[in-house]
């Protein structure tokens, strides 16, 4: 399987669902957005921009089944899954605001093995396909060297239903803030991929879905970055709940914010 050649591939396939998100902005109308929950927005082009993603991903890589944000297309277990959000940031999207992206990630057997997160309006392409090489277009990433919250640049995000637990992390957030700069972007999987590109720090957030985090988590590990859950281990994928970042500054966030 040439991976690289896939990748280039997958590249294009986001780059043009990405052009279709920028395009339709401006002429969606308030009438078409729909709540999925409370601050939780939809709409027509969430779900058109899936299914090009569908169809161009099935004709590309045929073996690979499907596990997608609008659920377009039925789960099946294969070796191979598609890992996709076809609008990351649809609150941002909705207000005429940015940033927003596609985040497409190819799963082998439980392992991410490819990544892909486009923003088509600041033209910013993240991907990985081999572990110790993270691009942004074409320039290489690595992640900053920040060891400490002092002087911090801090990505995060409101989970939509909010509990005890993740009121506690804000609060934990809040002790720290004349320290370090927090930032709320609006889209997870660009967020995690600002770490890998040496932006921010760390990001962290609770409520999240895989194809929220899975194609950035494995983008932010190949610039050698650090993705945990909010217990240290390995499950921020489907366990809801990420911490990613360079590394140098991962026990301290785990220290002071989230524990
Ligand atoms: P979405 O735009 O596809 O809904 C905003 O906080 C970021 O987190 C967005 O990437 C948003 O994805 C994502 N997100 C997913 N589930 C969330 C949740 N339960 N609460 C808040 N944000 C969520
Ligand atoms: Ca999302």
């Amino acid at each position: 399987m040439d991976l690289e050649k896939l990748c280039n591939e997958v590249k294009h396939i986001a780059r043009t669902t990405g052009m279709y998100l920028k395009n339709q902005q401006a002429l969606l109308r308030h009438n078409e957005i729909e709540l999925k929950g409370t601050r939780n927005y939809v709409t027509y082009v969430d779900k058109e921009a899936e299914q090009m993603l569908v169809a161009a991903l099935q004709k590309a890589f045929p073996e690979a089944g499907f596990l997608t944000e609008e659920h377009t297309v039925a789960f099946e277990q294969r070796a191979f899954t598609w890992i996709i959000d076809p609008l990351d940031g649809t609150t941002n999207y909705v207000h005429g605001d940015t940033p927003f992206s596609v985040s497409i990630a190819l799963m082998k057997e439980g392992e991410v093995i490819l990544g892909v997160v486009f923003d088509p309006v600041a033209d910013q392409m993240f991907s990985a396909s081999e572990k110790g090489k993270a691009f942004l277009n074409d320039v290489l990433l690595q992640v900053n060297s920040q060891a400490t919250l002092e002087n911090g640049y801090i990505g995060f995000g409101i989970p939509y239903s909010l509990d005890e637990k993740g009121e506690q992390i804000l609060r934990n957030a809040m002790t720290q803030f004349r320290k370090c700069s927090f930032r709320i972007k609006g889209s997870a999987a660009l967020e995690i991929c600002y770490v890998a590109a040496g932006i921010s720090d760390t990001y962290f957030h609770s409520g999240l879905s895989p194809w929220d985090v899975a194609a950035g988590a494995f983008i932010l590990q190949c610039a050698g970055g650090k993705c945990s859950d909010f217990h240290g281990g390995n499950n921020y994928i489907f366990g809801k709940e990420m911490v990613a970042s360079n590394g140098a500054i991962h026990q301290e966030i785990m220290d002071h914010i989230i524990h």
